[in-house]
Parts: structure tokens; sequence; C-alpha cells
């Protein structure tokens, strides 16, 4: 069975090769077709940016191939509001004139968020613990500071940023953090939502969080959800974030996702996709794992590559039976030459994290359509040879 499953895929790789070879010589010329052009009738497609992107290589291929960006980091509350009376817009404003005078579509990412928090926040006058009154009044002038500036530029939020609990206690539903302790529970999500409907009221409005495919994480996210409808925020749609593996989501889990949140009204983008190569981190506890030195990076091997094929299409394949509920496919970054994954996972596996008894192993996570040398991957054509 599983031999006839790999078997199948690498005859699928084997016939997508010669479509690669051509086409990889049209990036960034004017004749080509770019995503965005093969879903023109079904969604935009977007991708994260930071300040290094808009300029050489990358802003070419980005023009060519999006229709819309999204800020990795410029637009969050640490970078962009670092103190009291201080924002920094200087990046912000960049990929905003980047994009506007390109005729691409802005996701604003993101509004409130428990990571890049702006510290000062969280602190009264005294240095003591701010008060429930003084952060929901920072965050609304934070949120009017933001979103009003780009009013009529950005048209779509992540309002709130990962809120859930990642734990598997169904009981526990909201993360434990320094919003949540402060305002002794998750009325600030609803007041952010108010907040940036106030500050932007066309502006579309999205709760964004990752494995929101996962049963436990799904559940608790759908009940943040049914528990804003009934207070009557303004929220339009869920990000998800679609930070996946070679095998996870399965389809069911991901339809099952989208039928969940759509059965409530709302739209769904998928805001942050990725697919990473590399196996899910060993629990060090079970003492399988051999220390990261005896682990070489395998790299882009012919069978990971199959497998992620198959995944993308997969989800592309459902993406485009939802598209009356889709308004939006995002990619975290723009080529396997540099992604946020790369190197990532600490401890035994290396990563930027290991230490001097663990030495960094550098190990890629190739998650994207485009490879290192900004040229269209196989998995490419399977998104869009449809
Ligand atoms: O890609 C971002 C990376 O450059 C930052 O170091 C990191 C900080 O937490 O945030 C990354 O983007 C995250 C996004 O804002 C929210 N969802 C998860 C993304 C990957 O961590």
């Amino acid at each position: 069975m599983y031999l006839t499953i790999t078997l199948s895929i690498l005859f699928f790789v084997q016939c997508t090769s010669k479509h690669q070879v051509t086409a990889a010589s049209l990036v960034g010329t004017a004749t080509g077709k770019g995503l965005k052009d093969y879903y023109k009738d079904y969604f935009p497609i977007g991708v994260a940016v930071s300040m290094a992107s808009l300029h050489g290589p990358d802003s070419a291929l980005i023009v060519e191939e999006f229709n819309s960006v999204t800020p990795e980091n410029d637009m969050k509350m640490g970078p962009i509001h670092p103190s009291e009376n201080v924002y920094n817009w200087k990046n912000a404003d960049a990929i905003v004139d980047f994009a506007v005078s390109r005729h691409i579509r802005i996701r604003g990412h993101n509004l409130c968020w428990h990571n890049q928090e702006a510290g000062w926040m969280f602190k009264g006058p005294n240095g003591e613990p701010a008060t429930k009154e003084l952060l929901l009044q920072r965050l609304k002038d934070h949120i009017f500071a933001v979103a009003g500036r780009y009013k009529g530029k950005i048209y779509a939020w992540d309002v709130v940023n990962e809120a859930v609990d990642d734990s598997d206690d169904t009981t526990q539903v909201y993360r434990k953090s320094n919003w949540y302790k402060i305002c002794n529970g998750p009325d600030f999500i609803d007041s952010a939502f108010k907040y940036a409907h106030e500050a932007d009221p066309d502006a579309k409005l999205y709760y964004n969080d990752y494995n929101s495919e996962h049963p436990v994480k799904r559940e608790k996210i759908f009940k943040l959800l049914q528990k804003l409808i009934a207070g009557h925020a303004p929220i339009d749609g869920v990000g998800m974030q679609a930070h996946w593996k070679l095998n996870d989501p399965s389809p069911d889990e991901l339809r099952k996702a989208l039928d969940e949140v759509t059965s409530l009204g709302l739209k769904v983008q998928f805001t942050e996709m990725d697919i990473t190569i590399r196996l899910p981190k060993p629990n060090p506890a079970s003492g399988t794992m051999p220390a990261a030195t005896a682990v070489p990076d395998s790299g882009y091997t012919p069978l990971a590559e199959a497998k992620q094929i198959a995944q993308y299409k997969m989800a592309f394949d459902i993406f485009r039976k939802y598209k009356r509920f889709i308004t939006g496919v995002t990619f975290w970054n723009v080529s396997d030459r540099s992604s946020w994954l790369d190197g990532r996972g600490g401890g035994l596996m290396g990563g930027a994290a290991a230490g001097a008894n663990t030495p960094r192993v550098v190990r890629k996570a190739y998650p994207l359509l485009f490879d290192e040398n900004r040229q269209r991957k196989k998995a490419y054509w399977a998104v869009v040879n449809f």
C-alpha cells in the first residue's frame, strides 16, 4: 500500500518536472502568468514581506506572482509601537507604499498579540502591572493609530492573533497571556474587534491562529468565535495560518475546520501558508533521538519533495472547492532561500536555539513554492495545473 502511494507520487513528480524547466525561465518576465493569474477566478494569492523583499530579485517575483502582501513583522505591536508615544512607521509605510503603487492589496498583521508585544503596555506609571482599564485604553489608542493610519489602504486586518490555548485540556480555551491575565478574561478580544471596526469601518476583520485544523484546538477556536458572534463583535472571518507538515493536516481535518468556521457565516483566509519537509520534533524524554550532530540535514530529498507536492495539491484542491468562503491564501515568506522555519527546532534537533553541547545544525524546511534560486518548484505546478 505504502509502496503504491509512493510510486504514484514519484510518477507525478516525473510528469510535472518538464513544466518546471520550461516555466522557471518565465519568473520575473512580463510574459509569465503568476500564481495570482492562475487563481484570478478563485481568491487573491499573497506573500509575507519584509523590507528586504522590497528591493532586488524578491520584489520582481512578488510583483509577478502575488496580488496581496502581509508585512511579516513590521506592523506588530512591539516593532511599530515600542514605547508609549513612539511609533516606528518607516518600514510599515515602505511596505504600504510598495504595494499601493503596484496595485497589490495589503493584509495588516496584527493589532493584538502576546508575542512581539509592546511590553510597556502592561506596566502602570510606577512599574506596577497596568490595570485593565489602562491596558484597554492603550489597546484602543494603538489600534486607532495603526489601523487609522492605513485606513483605505489595508483591506483586511488580523485583529487578534493566537489567543487560544494550545494544550489538550479542553476546559482551557484561552491562552493565559498578559492580555488575558490583566483583563481577567478574554474580553480584550471583543474590545480589539470593536476598536478596529471603529478605526476603519471598511476593513475586513479576522481572528488568526495556527493548528486550527487540529480537533482540540479547532473546538476551542470555535468556542471563541461563538462567543464573539454572540457578543456582536464585528468579525468577518478566520485566518487559518496553515503552517503545515507533509502529513498534517489530513484532508478530512482541513474540510472539517472549513465547514465549522463557515457554518458560522464567517469567511476564511489561509494567512501564513508553508509546508515544512521536516518531521515533527521528537520527544527528548523518549530517549530515542540521537544528538544533533548525528542527524545531518538530509536536504530536499525526492521523497520529501513528492510528499510536499501531494500535500500542496491536496490543500489547493480543497481550497478551490471552498472558493465561495475563501477570501485569500497567503504564503509565509517568498522562497526557500529564506524561511522563518530554517534553523528552528532547538535542543536535540540543533537549530537556532541549540547550545554549546548541541551545535547549531541548520535544517532547512524548504516549505514554499519557489526554491532557493527563486525558481518555481514542482509543487508550484501541482498547485496551478488544475
Ligand atoms: O515570521 C515571523 C518571524 O520573522 C518572527 O521572528 C516571529 C516572531 O514570533 O514571527 C514570525 O511570524 C509569525 C506570525 O507573525 C504569527 N504566526 C506565526 C508566525 C511564525 O512564527
